[in-house]
């Protein structure tokens, strides 16, 4: 939910206007529109890229993940990582337009470390793949819209520690 869903749902809940720091909120959101749509455009035309990329690193960094016995092992299972990799990336993106790192945390990050652990999947490791994509993306955009896009990518891996 964007701030602007979220502050008119708080205020209708009390039948009250828009408060002044629910204004400012809002206001600060609309300023940064131009500057979090730049960014979602970016992440969005080189997905493929981004995850290639951070792939590799993360391989590199990691072989044990795609060595025999490792949970990305195998093409099919390197491949199901590089979908959890692009899943990441296109919550990153629904972030970003909102906002708000809500819709990040109730469709990926909800229940997230129960999940890998029963996959026997190392969740160090998905965090490193999230930093990569990070790295990667960042160096693809001015230095300060890659600070606003670090955040989200930071509050993902904060979730997996
Ligand atoms: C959009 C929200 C969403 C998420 C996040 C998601 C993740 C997710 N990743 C899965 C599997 C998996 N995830 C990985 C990922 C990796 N293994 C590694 O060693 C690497 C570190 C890492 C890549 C970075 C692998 C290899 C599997 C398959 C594991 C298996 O089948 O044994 C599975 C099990 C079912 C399946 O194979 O599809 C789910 C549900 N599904 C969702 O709907």
């Amino acid at each position: 939910m964007s701030i602007v869903t979220k502050s008119i749902v708080n205020a209708d809940a009390e039948a009250r206007y828009l408060s002044p720091g629910e204004l400012d909120r809002i206001k600060a959101f609309v300023t940064g529109g131009e500057k979090r749509l730049r960014i979602v455009q970016v992440l969005t035309e080189s997905r493929e890229r981004i995850i290639k990329q951070a792939g590799d690193q993360l391989f590199q960094k990691r072989p044990d993940v795609v060595s025999p016995g490792g949970n990305a092992y195998g093409e099919e299972m390197t491949a199901t990582c590089l979908r959890d990799m692009d899943y990441y990336l296109r919550l990153i993106t629904y972030g970003v337009v909102a906002g708000d790192v809500t819709p990040i945390e109730e469709i990926g990050l909800v229940g997230v470390r129960e999940m890998y652990k029963s996959l026997g999947t190392p969740i160090d490791a998905v965090a490193q793949s999230v930093r990569e994509m990070k790295d990667v993306a960042c160096s693809l955009m001015s230095a300060e819209d890659s600070g606003e896009a670090a955040s989200y990518f930071d509050y993902v891996v904060g979730a997996m520690q």
